[in-house]
């Protein structure tokens, strides 16, 4: 069950996730800072109504799964955990240099609270119809959600985990595609096109939900409907690469970016994050 948490805390938390992705890409000298900024208004409203995780037992069994498939955004979800409580805040100073738990890439061995180790991408959803089917196998009636990139989408992978998650009727299967529009080196339709995207997934035998994944109201009706909806279910969350500095947004090369070591850098992207609503 989602719990009772409204827009506006939501907005203002994903505002304090970008401060965080902004701040720890500095401190990391670089990182996937494009890719991270496009999925924090979809992390921040799963991790802060949606899904139903315990911050004191994150192996709890009846708990909700997520897998950032698009593990090279670890860069915004060790954040997001650390805001959730999962591991101290304090420890994102660290992220990414030699002997820290936090790289680039998610290690579910190191990160409390983290249920899959990813990177090498295509694997999410692979892992994510596992583990909905042995939850289903056990009785236990919890959501399984796996982010991708949409350049990702471009791994056959995905979509023979489609074709599984619709022969084995995974109703508590989500399937979130962070749609930015952009890869490693380009735009998607020039590299591989991918439209028509929702009919494709339809044709999977997936139910397909569109937002707006920059806009939180369109995020939480979004949300709402799948959590709902018996699935498996599709969203595919429309956003802007680098969203939420105006320098980085629909920039292919902020997709691993570096902001330099002045400081007065980084403090004009904080204080373009803090002015936007
Ligand atoms: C199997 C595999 N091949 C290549 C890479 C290198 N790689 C990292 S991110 C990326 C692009 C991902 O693009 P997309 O899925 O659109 O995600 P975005 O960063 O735009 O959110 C690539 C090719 C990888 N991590 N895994």
């Amino acid at each position: 069950m989602p719990s009772n948490v409204s827009v506006a805390e939501l907005k203002a938390k994903a505002k304090e996730l970008r401060l965080n992705i902004v701040e720890t890409t500095f401190n990391a000298t670089s990182g996937h800072v494009g890719s991270s900024l496009s999925c924090a208004d979809m992390l921040t409203a799963l991790y802060f109504k949606y899904l139903n995780v315990d911050v004191a037992n994150p192996d709890w069994e009846e708990r909700d799964r997520f897998i950032l498939s698009k593990g090279h955004c670890a860069l915004a979800y060790v954040p997001c955990l650390a805001m959730k409580g999962f591991i101290p805040i304090e420890s994102l100073a660290d992220f990414n240099k030699t002997g820290s738990a936090y790289g680039m890439h998610p290690d579910s061995k190191k990160i409390r609270g983290c249920d899959a180790s990813t990177g090498s991408l295509g694997h999410g959803m692979p892992i994510g119809v596992g583990m909905s089917i042995g939850l289903k196998m056990k009785g236990i009636n919890a959501k399984v959600v796996v982010m991708t990139g949409d350049g990702e989408c471009q791994e056959g992978s995905n979509w023979e985990a489609a074709m599984a998650a619709a022969k084995y009727k995974l109703e508590n299967l989500i399937w979130i595609i962070d749609r930015n529009k952009l890869e490693i080196d380009g735009p998607t339709e020039e590299v591989m096109p991918l439209e028509p995207l929702d009919k494709k997934v339809e044709a999977f035998g997936m139910k397909c939900i569109k937002c707006n994944g920059n806009d939180m109201e369109d995020v939480d009706r979004a949300l709402a409907e799948a959590w709902e909806t018996a699935g498996p279910v599709c969203i595919i969350s429309s956003t802007t690469k680098g969203y939420g500095v105006k320098k980085f947004e629909g920039d292919v090369k902020m997709h691993y970016g570096s902001f330099g070591d002045d400081r007065k850098d980084l403090q004009v992207y904080i204080d373009e994050i803090n002015a936007r609503g």
